[in-house]
């Protein structure tokens, strides 16, 4: 079975980049299906690291000294280059942070200090932890948006929660427990109606399709690079102008700064009132060469294919015996958690390790979605453009063991 997807990829060639895609584990070739987590890493992307800290490393926005000059010139240029990748108007709206995590941390900060008893913040019932917990932090009453038994959240029970105490919406563009696409320009309509901002967490959305914030019109817009091909530490928000006037910076210190006396300290303009400290500037170099990575393969074809071994991996999973998919939404990311009523979701993942195959099993930061599915944990395959058919005939082999053994 190695049915040909639509070939627009040359998939053995895009494999030659990324040099953990050849490691053998377990004694067999890795297979890695948990790019939800986060994804390998091209060699123009660990070259461009290695060059930069070799022969081109310095601190940016300080020196006035020639390396330094030449290091802060490169690292604008990838605030150029997100704010091109998300179709942002200017550089100065993209705000680096170190991941998603971060990026929604610092929204919740600066709304924390806006917030009167009884503000209402909105997320889904399909959200990661990393957008609850800061919103519930911040002492505002959460509102969850459900979601019907396919995973797609109920927009008529989210009209419904939109009121004048809502100060806020956050929701994912995709979920990383189910892969549902939600309808995010939808909800963010809905909620501009009544001048509330929305805060979308695109983690996993930005690998796998294109983003155009001015088109969604949202006015924040969350990612981390090391799911997207880039480096861990990195991270960006995209805010736009004025979404952030009159609020409280994040965090304090250097480079943030516009004025210091011991009296009283005034603040620099956005991007850099929220960016406190150095920043993490071979990351940032990273993230630029990753965003040109897959300019080269091109988002509109990633889609295509990874949409189309989705098809075949959800067609090929319903072959095995006693297994259940979480997560049929019509719309849907390249992400599949999955189930068996006797066989936990550890075991799964386990004996898939020993066929050297990584999949994530758990409650993938998402303890609420497990709940809501009454399930504990599921085993979740989530793909790349750079996974192959026969990479999901392995998977789907192991299974059929593991359903053997435990049979
Ligand atoms: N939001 C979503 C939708 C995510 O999937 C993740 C990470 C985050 C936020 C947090 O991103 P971070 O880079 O700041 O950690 N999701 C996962 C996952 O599904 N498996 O491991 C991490």
């Amino acid at each position: 079975m190695n049915q040909t997807l639509t070939q627009t990829l040359d998939i053995a060639t895009i494999r030659q980049d990324f040099p953990m895609l050849s490691k053998t584990v377990n004694g067999h070739p890795l297979v890695y299906l948990d790019n939800a987590a986060t994804t390998h890493k091209p060699n123009s992307v660990i070259d461009r690291i290695n060059q930069f800290y070799r022969e081109e490393y310095a601190t940016v926005r300080r020196g006035v000294y020639t390396t330094s000059a030449k290091a802060t010139q490169a690292f604008d240029m990838v605030r150029s280059q997100v704010a091109q990748f998300l179709n942002a108007a200017s550089a100065d709206t993209i705000i680096f942070t170190k991941g998603t995590t971060e990026s929604i941390n610092l929204v919740a900060a600066c709304f924390r200090s806006t917030l009167q008893p009884g503000d209402e913040i909105i997320i889904s019932a399909i959200e990661h932890h990393a957008n609850i917990v800061p919103w519930q932090q911040t002492g505002a009453r959460l509102r969850v948006i459900p979601v019907n038994d396919q995973g797609e959240l109920i927009l008529e029970a989210y009209k419904k929660l939109l009121s004048d105490k809502t100060k806020l919406v956050a929701v994912n563009h995709v979920s990383n427990a189910l892969g549902t696409v939600n309808p995010i320009r939808k909800i963010i309509e809905l909620a501009h109606q009544k001048n509330i901002p929305v805060l979308i967490d695109g983690a996993q959305s930005t690998p796998h399709m294109t983003v155009d914030v001015k088109t969604l019109d949202c006015d924040f817009y969350a990612f981390s690079g090391h799911k997207i091909y880039g480096p861990t530490g990195i991270g960006v928000l995209y805010a736009k102008p004025g979404s952030l006037d009159n609020m409280a910076p994040y965090q304090t210190g250097g480079d943030m700064i516009e004025t210091v006396t011991f009296e009283k300290t005034t603040f620099a303009k956005l991007p850099h009132k929220y960016e406190a400290g150095t920043p993490p500037i071979a990351e940032v170099i990273g993230l630029g060469a990753a965003l040109s990575y897959i300019e080269t393969i091109g988002l509109s074809a990633i889609a295509a294919y990874e949409h189309d071994l989705l098809t075949y991996a959800t067609a090929q999973l319903a072959t095995i015996e006693g297994l259940r998919i979480i997560g049929t939404a019509k719309e849907k990311a390249s992400v599949i958690s999955f189930v068996f009523d006797d066989i936990h979701p550890h075991d799964v993942g386990t004996l898939l390790d020993q066929e050297g195959i990584a999949v994530r099993a758990g409650h993938h930061c998402a303890q609420p979605v497990m709940e809501r599915f009454g399930v504990p944990a599921t085993t979740r395959a989530s793909f790349s453009f750079y996974n192959l058919t026969s990479e999901v005939d392995r998977m789907i082999k192991g299974l059929e063991k593991v359903v053997e053994l435990f049979r």
